[in-house]
């Protein structure tokens, strides 16, 4: 018996030593220590010695399967240390190289512009608040001072929905000017509070007029508000914008919800003589505001006699074309990637 299992040790070690490969070494360790390997059937043997040679033969049975689980153990990190080496070396895989690129998204030029004005008007103690998209008739038009027969109303192209039992006749938002409304209505005086949003009217689409676009609604209610206070705001939003002091003008401008309303224009930032941006006359119409009309205060429930503010409504998609030089606002819902990756992450 000792010099069988003497021999299945020295044979096995050597058989193990062979192995040069995972798969190889795996069938070795079978055949030498399996449920039907070698040693298990030299074990098998143990219960026909005598009672006196039994100790010292199981004894030594357990120092060869030792010595074979040792000399296994070995030559697996022995191959596995060389498999490494070789596909270092370029045979097979590389794991030094870069993986495959993911494909990475970026920022919507209106969506960017929009996070740097919140961020602005947030440093400036402003609420940014949101709206629905789908908006009632009265907040929409009824609580801005313009009723139902107004000239104003034809403007805005209208896209109407159903009628509802509780709410009347529902559209989707012309403008973000029902945020106003609504943000005092949930807040109260004083108040400031800025609304970006997608706005739609049914109209006809050129290089700065979409069916869809983008606004920011500005408005500020306090006691004291008067228009050195919005032209201030307006000013600071450019400044932060455009990262320098622009000129600015102000034109008088209706609109039923503010009085006095105005248009303010900035002097294009692309051109000195005129350019195509700014159609040749050096000043670019930004945006609208004026003076929060007291039948809008009211309609919020909040009283005109000790409260006043300003309001604005800036074209977040024009400014995002001028801030980014973009010629032709179609592009801006295209969903053309030629257009979107050259905004990266
Ligand atoms: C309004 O929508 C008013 N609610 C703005 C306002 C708010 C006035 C608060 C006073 C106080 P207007 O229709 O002019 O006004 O639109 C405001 C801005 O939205 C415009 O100056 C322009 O920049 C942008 N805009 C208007 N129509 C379009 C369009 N079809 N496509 C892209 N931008 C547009």
């Amino acid at each position: 018996m000792r010099n069988r299992l003497e021999a299945l040790c020295r044979d096995g070690i050597a058989a193990v030593a062979e192995a040069q490969n995972a798969d190889a070494l795996q069938e070795v360790e079978v055949h030498l220590l399996g449920r039907n390997g070698a040693l298990t059937a030299q074990l098998k043997g143990l219960g026909k010695l005598s009672a006196e040679e039994r100790p010292a033969a199981g004894k030594l049975a357990n120092e060869v399967k030792q010595a074979l689980q040792k000399a296994l153990e070995d030559r697996r990190a022995a191959i596995d240390k060389a498999e490494l080496e070789e596909d270092l070396a370029g045979n097979g895989i590389d794991p030094t190289l870069p993986g495959s690129p993911m494909p990475v998204g970026g920022v919507h030029p209106v969506m960017a512009v929009a996070r740097e004005l919140e961020d602005l008007f947030s440093s400036m103690g402003y609420v940014v608040w949101d709206g629905p998209e789908i908006e009632t008739e009265a907040h929409n038009f009824d609580d801005l001072n313009i009723p139902g027969d107004h000239p104003a109303r034809e403007s805005h192209d209208t896209i109407w929905m159903e009628d509802t039992p509780e709410d009347g006749r529902l559209c989707l938002r012309t403008h973000t000017s029902p945020v106003q409304v609504r943000a005092l209505q949930k807040f109260g005086a004083p108040l400031r509070v800025v609304a970006p949003g997608r706005v739609f009217r049914q109209e006809a689409q050129d290089a700065t007029h979409e069916h869809t676009f983008h606004q920011m609604e500005g408005l500020v209610v306090d006691k004291g508000i008067g228009v050195p206070h919005m032209l201030h705001a307006m000013n600071s939003m450019l400044e932060g914008i455009f990262g320098r002091k622009l000129e600015t003008r102000l034109r008088p401008g209706f609109f039923p919800f503010v009085e006095p309303g105005f248009e303010l224009d900035a002097r294009c930032p692309f051109c000195k003589s005129g350019c195509k941006v700014c159609k040749g006359s050096t000043w670019i119409e930004l945006m609208p505001g004026g003076l929060v009309h007291p039948n809008v205060l009211r309609a919020a429930g909040v009283d005109p006699e000790v409260y006043s503010g300003f309001a604005f409504g800036l074209g977040l998609s024009r400014m995002a074309m001028l801030r980014y030089g973009i010629h032709d606002i179609r592009w801006m819902m295209s969903g053309d990637l030629r257009f979107l990756e050259q905004f990266p992450a």
